[in-house]
């Protein structure tokens, strides 16, 4: 009865475990800051991976107003580019909008700029890997 015991607990601890590894590998949220800490014109990060599922947080931090567009012509599907874009303007530090990265998405690279402050480099590059 004991020995029994045992091993159901040590059976649970598995299933415990592999639902530990399973939530580890699930949809991520990636922030990214409008505006560096430090005033300049910037997306933080810049160039980053995601996953098909992810969620991407855009916020705005500093030096606003910012968006973020992705262009179609400059990523590996201009459908999903088109649909990751947030057009709006954000305006006060702290306001944010998320775009869920679709889990058809093409893996590739996905260029995405800031339209008032393209010409001044708020530029960034998305980078979707399986
Ligand atoms: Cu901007």
């Amino acid at each position: 009865m004991i020995a029994w015991k045992k091993l159901t607990g040590s059976v649970l601890a598995a299933a415990v475990a592999v639902t530990a590894v399973a939530s580890q590998a699930s949809a991520k949220e990636i922030v990214v800051k409008m505006g560096a800490d430090t005033g300049v014109l910037n997306f933080v990060p810049a160039k980053f991976d995601a996953a098909p599922g992810d969620t991407i947080k855009w916020k705005l931090n500093k030096a606003g107003p910012h968006n973020a567009v992705f262009d179609s012509a400059k990523s590996a599907d201009g459908a999903v580019a088109t649909g990751l874009s947030q057009k709006k303007l954000l305006v006060k530090p702290g306001d944010s909008y998320v775009s869920t990265i679709p889990k058809t998405a093409k893996p590739g690279t996905y260029a995405f700029n800031c339209v008032p402050h393209k010409a001044a480099g708020m530029v960034g590059v998305l980078t979707i890997k399986k």
